[in-house]
């Protein structure tokens, strides 16, 4: 199945997913049913405010996850710089550098194209337990194939490197060794052309069906879908392509991740390999979202999210037991989120710890914050993340 479609495969998908959703006695959609109730997570910080509006960041509160696509006014929200206003009539986007035809397109232009669906599910690469793992949503995209429109300006040979600016900016320190700079800098990121040209990569303007929100990059932004957040940038407005890397801030410096591999992993053991990564596909992690309670049982519901590879399982595990296995809900789609949920039938009174971990057919698992520790910089943290709730 090709992750993504077209409007007309996407309501006969959507049908057999319904269809699907019928058949599957073991999964029950979140929503609270007739005299059901959520069971209380004990492990929620007193400071938790998933809705504190001073926040430069929006965080989703993930109790209230009951449906694929997370509400435009719940998706989580980051950016580095300020959330441009761009007035959509004058919107311009200008690809530039090594095409053939440098050219700029208005969205009319861009809306007169083929269009695609995407449901893609992703996280800011510093969601963590910190954040109850709020940094994360999923939607339904619509827009353009990147590589489509690629395809029809013709990219020059030597090109390499797909570099994309948003229209945020602000003033930023540029360190190189011990010197520091205080330089205007434009939010970008890139990929290489051969990322670039895959089906997947998706100039978006539309959100769950409806144009894109403020927050959420209005009126175009790219969708990588797989990859974590930091690549879908916002407010798009130039797509440049050259041979060279591309080494800004929020590229090379600002997202990078350092681990320890080989030897024993101290800091001082020359057997231990130091390696930087960009940070780019999504590592695979499960979270515990909420639990309830009625005249149907307990259920456990979660999400995992990782870089599409099919997954294998995501298993619960309650009070250090054995790991137990939940089940997808039929709905989910490779880039989407992948809900799960597990009917838990031997709950006893009092306070337990719940825990979730996915592994994906080419045998990736989840690993726990021990496994983890190896991992020096806090980015790409998809490590296991204990619950505990109360059973009254
Ligand atoms: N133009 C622009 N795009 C951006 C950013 C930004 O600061 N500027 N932040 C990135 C980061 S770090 C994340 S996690 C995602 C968040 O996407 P969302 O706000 O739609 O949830 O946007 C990415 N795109
Ligand atoms: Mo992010």
């Amino acid at each position: 199945m090709s992750e993504q479609v077209t409007r007309r495969e996407t309501l006969r998908r959507g049908l057999t997913a319904a269809s699907l959703l019928a058949l599957a006695a073991d999964w029950a959609t979140p929503a609270l049913a007739e005299g059901e109730t959520e069971v209380p997570f004990t492990d929620i910080p007193a400071t938790f405010n998933p809705n504190n509006p001073s926040a430069t960041s929006r965080l989703l509160d993930i109790r209230k996850i009951d449906g694929p696509f997370t509400p435009k006014e719940q998706f989580f929200a980051v950016q580095h710089f300020n959330r441009p206003e761009i007035d959509p009539a004058a919107f311009r986007l200008k690809f530039s550098g090594m095409v053939k035809k440098p050219t700029e397109f208005s969205l009319a232009d861009l809306r007169a194209m083929r269009s695609t669906e995407v449901g893609a599910g992703y996280e800011c690469s510093g969601n963590s337990g910190r954040s109850m793992q709020g940094l994360s949503s999923c939607g339904r995209f619509t827009g353009v194939r990147l590589s489509s429109v690629l395809k029809q300006l013709g990219v020059q040979p030597k090109a390499r490197e797909v570099v994309f600016f948003g229209s945020d900016h602000g003033v930023q320190d540029v360190v190189f060794r011990q010197q520091t700079f205080k330089l205007e800098q434009q939010f970008g990121r890139s990929v290489t052309l051969e990322n670039a040209m895959k089906p997947e990569p998706l100039l978006a303007w539309a959100l769950n069906g409806e144009p894109l929100t403020r927050e959420q990059g209005f009126p175009l932004r790219l969708i990588m879908p797989g990859w974590y957040g930091v690549a879908n940038v916002k407010w798009l407005a130039e797509v440049h392509l050259q041979e060279e890397r591309y080494l800004g801030n929020h590229q090379a410096r600002w997202y990078r991740t350092l681990r320890g591999v080989g030897g024993t992993g101290e800091t001082t053991d020359p057997q231990t390999q130091w390696v930087e990564n960009e940070v780019t596909r999504m590592h695979v992690k499960s979270v515990i979202a909420r639990v309830t309670q009625g005249a149907g049982g307990r259920q456990i519901f979660g999400f995992v999210l990782n870089d599409g590879t099919p997954l294998k399982s995501v298993e619960v595990q309650i009070d250090n037991g054995p790991w137990r296995k939940a089940t997808f809900d039929p709905a989910n789609t490779k880039y989407s989120w992948k809900r799960f949920s597990y009917r838990w039938d031997d709950a006893t009174p009092g306070e337990h710890t719940l825990v979730s971990r996915a592994t994906d057919v080419n045998g990736e698992v989840q690993p726990s914050a021990a496994e983890l520790s190896r991992k020096k910089t806090f980015l790409e943290d998809n490590a296991q993340f204990p619950r505990k709730v109360m059973i009254s």
